[in-house]
């Protein structure tokens, strides 16, 4: 066999066992799915790490909270953007928070209950609109309770209160919404999210079926970036910042005010006030031994990121 002879042999051989078109073997599990995506460049990875941790196996979230991952968003009301603001919400800037987990709803009057029984939680108030001692009111927020009832519950626990801008960072995540939901007001399109107080009547608050607080998690719609409930409206919420007016332009590492003479932070409006002040930037106090039927909390934990 002359040396043509040898390649047209071999080109035989290719052609018979696999190495071309006509013997293909090739895996037509594949057809008709999109062709996978192109890896993203290590230097856009570097440069957005905001999903970095997306890219991490999940991490377990304790039962009845949500997760916020760790990350810099925008905290404080900056009125280019926002529309009108208080002096006490500014500035904006942008704030890094360490990974946490946040209750997904308020604290209920069945948990305070529990931890009454095993005798680490004072017992709150029963009166008028508190709702501890009412029968049928176990999963509406625990109210009257003051700002150390507070602390004691999330020790007991096993939590802590959430910082201010923990607070904050779950309800409006890294888009700088106006309410954990988005743009839109509590109402709109007939879809009711959150219990607020909307005018002076009676018959306008009852149009989200309930004149003071009512159960939590009622509003699921209402539901923040991260899956927290009820942080706009129902019950007001306590956080363990002290209260001072504005914000430390240069503190936006995990911030945290100690106590201050002015009392302790609470966030998220309530039952009884009109949708703007439901905004998630919205900022309010009290005095950290008095209690108040508006005014519940919820309880946080650090996250391993
Ligand atoms: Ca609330």
């Amino acid at each position: 066999m002359g040396r043509t002879g040898i390649l047209l042999l071999l080109a035989f051989v290719a052609l018979a066992f696999g190495g071309g078109p006509a013997g293909c073997s090739c895996d037509r599990s594949r057809e008709g799915r999109a062709p996978a995506r192109a890896p993203e460049p290590l230097r856009e990875r570097l440069e957005n790490p905001p999903d970095e941790d997306v890219r991490q196996p999940p991490i377990e979230v304790p039962d009845g909270m949500v997760h916020v991952p760790r990350g810099a968003f925008r905290m404080g009301c900056d009125e280019e953007v926002d529309g009108a603001c208080a002096a006490t919400e500014r500035p904006s800037r942008q704030v890094w928070v360490s990974g946490f987990f946040l209750d997904r709803t308020e604290v209920t009057v069945a948990a305070f209950t529990a931890c009454i029984a095993a005798g680490s939680c004072s017992p709150p108030v029963s009166a008028g609109e508190c709702n501890y001692g009412e029968a049928d009111r176990g999963q509406f927020p625990i109210n009257c309770v003051t700002w150390d009832q507070a602390v004691q519950h999330c020790a007991f626990a096993g939590k802590r209160l959430p910082t201010e801008a923990e607070w904050e960072k779950a309800a409006r995540g890294t888009d700088g919404r106006t309410f954990p939901w988005g743009a839109d007001l509590p109402d709109a399109g007939g879809t009711f999210r959150a219990n607020w107080g909307e005018g002076l009547a009676r018959h306008l608050w009852m149009r989200d079926q309930w004149e003071y607080d009512g159960p939590v998690g009622f509003f699921p719609e209402g539901a923040g970036p991260y899956g927290a409930l009820d942080q706009a409206g129902n019950v007001s919420e306590w956080v363990a910042d002290g209260y001072r007016e504005g914000y430390a332009p240069d503190d936006t590492r995990d911030p945290e005010v100690g106590p201050t003479a002015e009392g302790r932070v609470v966030r998220g409006g309530s039952f009884r006030e009109y949708a703007r002040r439901l905004r998630t930037f919205v900022r309010d106090w009290h005095e950290p031994t008095f209690w108040y039927s508006h005014v519940g909390f919820r309880c946080a934990k650090d996250a391993p990121r």
